[in-house]
């Protein structure tokens, strides 16, 4: 028996180490207040606070920590993207998940599977030789395989020709990976709180206070704080913090729904993508598998769970791993995507002064929390945006720049 249970087992008192300290009281000032207590959020104020010594900052989530997107995605790490742009920055955040776990003395179970994007016909071939050759030149490990290679680096996939899609081949990222999402949060939030940030759970701002077009503080259900420098960070509910802010985000808010099966034996290392079935999985470290599709059809903020999505996806699904018939499924659950134009996020500054912003997650949120993070940390302590978020600034949508990240964003939407 560990060591640590028996210890548990024999002591009166309870004697786990807390993750992060009891709630205190809200101070009337802080040097940073950020507005959300998900995983961008916390790697934000963990940054803050070890690369830049600011450690005054309050981190405030209106629910309990990472329960909103952090807790209901699929928990996938790629760089496999299209635009020079996207694949500089996903392969940032890609190294810094490699380390994570070192970095914050925190389990967060990365674990290394390679990405399989299926092409089932000429045009998604053609896509996926665009986008190998783009990660190629910019270090990034990704290949355009045919189909006799993905039978044999994916074998459970049923590769035939008698199908609706047979499976031409394949954009084969082998970094593609998966990790805890709540140990990504934890180990964050563990790590900032160590080094002095506060971090209120069940604090909701309703009001952004302003003064000669500078953000100054906010009002929240617990009370008034001032700040010198405030960002936002709400996948799910982006616009309508921005709109207490006073501007507007180019952005439509969606539901995307996911599911996991009761465990299973080992059967899939790997990560498989199909844009024309719209589903993705993975087998997660407890055997169950990680399902998701495309995002629901209609603007709407609820994360309840349809019957439709399930029959969708699991039809789908049938296709490419046609044994999986008599399994059951476990958990059902929805995120909301704010999904851009140009499906890349917005990030960096805004037109509110001292008032910054992380948003636009779509359906591509949990794989960037370290480089937002480190980046977001930067254009705080810097007053302008780190070089990898520049081509994500709200502007380009007035200046026609965007950055169109459609055809690598994920499945179809
Ligand atoms: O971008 O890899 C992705 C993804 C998977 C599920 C949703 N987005």
């Amino acid at each position: 028996m560990p060591l640590g249970l028996l210890k548990y087992g024999l002591r009166k008192t309870y004697p786990a180490e807390r993750q992060i300290p009891a709630a205190q009281p809200l101070r009337p000032t802080y040097d940073v207040v950020i507005i959300g207590g998900g995983g961008h959020a916390l790697a934000t104020a963990y940054y803050l606070a070890r690369d830049y010594g600011i450690t005054n900052v309050a981190v405030l989530e209106k629910g309990y920590l990472a329960g909103g997107n952090t807790a209901r995605n699929t928990a996938i790490i790629r760089s496999n993207y299209l635009t020079p742009e996207g694949v500089k920055f996903y392969d940032m955040s890609v190294k810094l998940y490699q380390e994570l776990s070192q970095d914050l003395d925190y389990n967060i179970l990365y674990s290394e599977r390679g990405h399989f994007t299926l092409a089932h016909t000429d045009a998604a071939l053609r896509t996926s030789r665009w986008r190998a050759e783009v990660n190629k030149h910019l270090g990034v490990n990704s290949e355009l395989i045919f189909t006799d290679d993905v039978k044999k680096l994916c074998p459970a996939l049923n590769c035939s020709e008698d199908v609706r899609y047979p499976i031409l081949g394949a954009l084969y990222h082998p970094p593609g990976s998966i990790a805890r999402h709540d140990a990504v949060a934890w180990g964050y939030a563990r790590g900032a709180a160590r080094r002095g940030v506060e971090i209120h759970q069940l604090t909701e701002v309703t009001e952004i206070l302003k003064e000669n077009g500078r953000a100054i503080g906010v009002v929240t259900n617990r009370g008034t704080i001032h700040c010198n420098k405030l960002l936002q960070a709400v996948a799910g509910s982006s616009s309508l913090v921005s709109k207490m802010a006073g501007f507007r985000l180019p952005i439509r808010t969606i539901p995307l729904q996911a599911c996991v099966s009761v465990p299973l034996k080992p059967f899939l290392d790997q990560i498989v993508v199909s844009g024309s079935l719209h589903v993705y999985i993975s087998q997660s470290s407890r055997g169950e598998l990680v399902m998701g599709g495309s995002t629901d059809p209609y603007g709407v903020y609820s994360t309840r769970s349809t019957l439709d999505f399930k029959e969708g996806l699991l039809g789908h699904m049938l296709e490419l791993l046609p044994f999986l018939g008599d399994v059951k499924l476990a958990r059902q659950w929805a995120g909301m995507a704010d999904m851009t134009p140009d499906f890349s996020p917005v990030m960096g500054l805004t037109p509110l002064e001292n008032y910054y912003i992380d948003s636009g997650w779509g359906t591509w949120g949990f794989k960037a929390t370290p480089v937002c993070g480190l980046t977001m940390s930067y254009t705080l302590a810097n007053n302008k945006p780190h070089e990898l978020i520049e081509p994500f600034r709200l502007d380009r949508f007035v200046n026609f720049q965007q950055v169109g990240e459609k055809g690598a964003a994920s499945v179809g939407h």
